[in-house]
């Protein structure tokens, strides 16, 4: 019944568990046991509160696969991940504190039991979205490979992860890169309630190694000596450059899917006592011939230890709500006055190649992956010639794999790497939306407020080339929402490139927001050496008196020639450059406003929800004494971008609507 694997053959490579690791580990597993049993208690007792998930029943899986690592290798673990944490060295007064919620805890409270990290033991974080540490590691392995010191990782995920696309775009890629990461799934029999052969096509999950080409085994989760034995051996093949390896060890967790759920019962009691009687830590016990009295000498230290965990957790303090506003972003660098352009001329695509380039060379650290990326430097030329500077190893094409591509980054972010990827069409960036949004924009924050990620992803949106609905949308508005994310949109070349080398070396997830019409742009002046721009700083393009154009990527050249009209008329329009969508740069523009009395607002993203809105309460709330008339919005029509090209360029606002605009709040009227 309980379908348990017999390895028949000897792994290779394996130094064998002493009788002292062995007792070593087994005690381990007795406290990740008590821990989880605590805890299950102070939830009860109202300390714990939210949620947490148990690991009990599967602590030969912690135990056993992270004795075969050094600290040096990573872990990156999940919802059910207190006992991985505990396995690779983890504080148990800070776990015990951080599900308390307390400012001792490894996150000073701002994380809770799914968020628990400690980067000095490369434990890289647990996660609240299933699968997504699956695509993290992938970006974790890739930065241990670059670093070839021989570490490497494992990422733990359940058998209801392996489900998720995100699993098979990291296999893909882990096997064609060889990375040195053991895919470890702790396959309990269900995900929540839902049993696992039941959605599950094929039923083996280690089966679906043959598919990429990499060793697949099933083994028993329960028994510490295999788990142990099999991790070794991968974890040798993976030191030895031979890449990675799919493990799924059969388990089962004893309690409820999480301390809070009270769920109708889904499991069969005879299941529940078949597994029970297949206890892990008696089974190890067992093996080492212990009796029951040392047995219980052996758990009763322990409960000791996380006797002393809860005291200390109980003993700290609520976190105070001033520590929320600076866990969000990583202080945001200032920067030398901008550069004057001189006369050398590069398009917008060169300008973004020149600012990988110069990057790559300064800082060994940055590379960048992306779809034809590589050999032909990407669809638009924007990164021409790197891999032809740098190499395979530093530009990386990748498969067509959006959450791969972005985990990749993320994930090598996490390990210190300074991380670009390109999305090919910034509309294909909504299959990176778990890893910006969920990801990459709260990992500092749930970790603490500490850690930096600085990782930048770019790539091109806007219409204007006739590529129809789902290669035309602007969608910057969904992204300068988000906390934690940073948001640039470079209207010339020269913004191209000191914007970007900003982005690269800031510490925060940065996207960099291109536009595929100014990609085909004329040349215009950049200068040669490196140079950043101002982070959260707009630019005034024109000096006027009479309104303020704000505006950003292709609308700003359509706001200055919309003042350009103006001026002809006797109406002076002061233009503005967001450069920066987030943190908006509101300063500025409240000063403007505060000149000219009156704002049109311009983007090329839809009007309904768009920035400009934003703009425009901001306006109103700290200006509305200033102004002489409602603050007007541009956006386009709220319809998918339409092919046929006359019909596209009518649903984007262009210059004369921004002069038309501008009369009506200057006048009242449109002409
Ligand atoms: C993307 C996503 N979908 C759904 C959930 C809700 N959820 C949390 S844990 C869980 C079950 C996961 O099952 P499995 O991967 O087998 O891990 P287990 O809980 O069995 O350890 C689900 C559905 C989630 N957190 N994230
Ligand atoms: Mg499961």
């Amino acid at each position: 019944m309980l379908d348990l694997p017999v390895i028949e053959r000897k792994p290779r490579n394996v130094p064998p568990l002493s009788e002292a690791d062995q007792k070593r580990l087994l005690r381990q597993m007795m406290l990740i046991r008590n821990f989880e049993n605590q805890a299950m208690e102070l939830f009860r007792q109202g300390l714990i509160k939210g949620s947490a998930h148990s690991s009990v029943g599967q602590e030969a899986i912690s135990a056993g696969a992270c004795s075969a690592l050094d600290l040096r290798d990573f872990v990156m673990t999940h919802h059910r991940g207190h006992g991985h944490c505990i396995a690779k060295g983890a504080s148990l007064p800070r776990m015990m504190a951080e599900l308390m919620g307390r400012v001792d805890g490894y996150s000073g409270g701002l994380g809770g039991s799914m968020h628990i990290a400690d980067l000095k033991l490369n434990i890289l974080g647990a996660n609240g979205i299933v699968g997504a540490g699956i695509g993290l590691s992938l970006g974790a392995a890739l930065a241990a490979q670059q670093c070839g010191d021989g570490g490497i990782g494992i990422v733990f995920f359940g058998d209801g992860a392996a489900n998720e696309g995100v699993f098979h775009e990291t296999v893909n890629l882990a096997a064609v890169k060889r990375l040195p990461l053991i895919l470890f799934c702790e396959n309990n029999l269900y995900g929540v309630s839902t049993q696992m052969r039941a959605v599950t096509a094929g039923g083996s999950i280690a089966n679906r190694a043959a598919g990429y080409g990499i060793p697949g085994e099933k083994i028993d989760g329960n028994d510490l000596i295999q788990v142990y034995e099999i991790v070794a051996e991968a974890a040798a093949r993976a030191r030895a450059g031979e890449g990675p390896t799919l493990i799924e060890a059969m388990t089962y967790r004893w309690g409820d899917h999480s301390m809070r759920a009270k769920l109708p019962n889904y499991r069969a009691s005879e299941e529940e006592e078949a597994w029970r009687a297949r206890d892990p830590v008696a089974f190890l016990g067992r093996q080492l011939g212990m009796d029951e009295s040392a047995m219980k000498q052996m758990a009763d230290e322990v409960a000791a230890e996380v006797d002393a965990a809860v005291v200390y957790g109980k003993a700290s303090v609520e976190p105070a709500s001033e520590v929320l506003a600076p866990a969000v972003v990583a202080p945001i660098r200032r920067v030398e006055p901008q550069p004057a352009p001189g006369a050398r001329l590069l398009s917008y695509t060169d300008a973004v190649a020149e600012a990988i380039s110069q990057e790559m060379q300064r800082d060994p650290s940055v590379f960048i992956i992306g779809q034809d990326i590589a050999r032909i430097g990407g669809v638009f030329g924007s990164t021409r010639g790197l891999l032809e500077k740098f190499g395979p190893e530093r530009v990386i094409d990748s498969p067509i794999s959006e959450q791969a591509i972005a985990g990749a980054a993320i994930g090598a972010a996490m390990m210190g790497r300074r991380a670009i990827a390109e999305v090919q069409f910034f509309d294909f960036v909504t299959l990176m939306m778990d890893m910006i949004v969920n990801q990459a924009a709260k990992y500092r924050f749930m970790l603490g407020g500490k850690p930096s990620l600085p990782v930048v992803i770019r790539g091109p949106q806007g219409s204007g080339v006739r590529l129809a609905a789902q290669h035309s949308q602007s969608l910057e508005a969904w992204f300068a929402h988000v906390p934690g994310l940073v948001v640039l949109a470079p209207s010339t070349p020269y913004d191209a490139k000191g914007l970007l080398i900003a982005a690269i070396r800031d510490d925060n997830p940065v996207l960099v927001i291109e536009h595929k019409k100014l990609y085909l742009g004329p040349a215009t002046p950049v200068p040669e050496a490196p140079y950043e721009l101002q982070i959260g700083r707009a630019e005034i393009k024109r000096t006027g008196t009479d309104v303020t154009l704000v505006a950003s990527l292709s609308m700003v050249a359509e706001a200055l020639r919309a003042a350009d009209q103006l001026a002809s008329e006797g109406l002076s329009a002061e233009v503005i450059d967001l450069r920066t969508l987030r943190p908006l740069d509101m300063d500025t523009i409240l000063a403007s406003v505060r000149k000219t009395n009156r704002c049109v607002i311009v983007h090329e993203a839809w009007r309904t929800g768009g920035l400009g809105g934003e703009i425009a309460a901001e306006i109103s709330e700290k200006a509305f004494d200033s102004l002489d008339a409602p603050v007007m919005r541009l956006g386009a029509v709220d319809v998918p971008t339409p092919y046929n090209d006359r019909l596209e360029r009518a649903v984007v606002p262009d210059a004369k609507a921004i002069a038309d605009a501008a009369r009506t709040v200057a006048f009242g009227t449109r002409n």
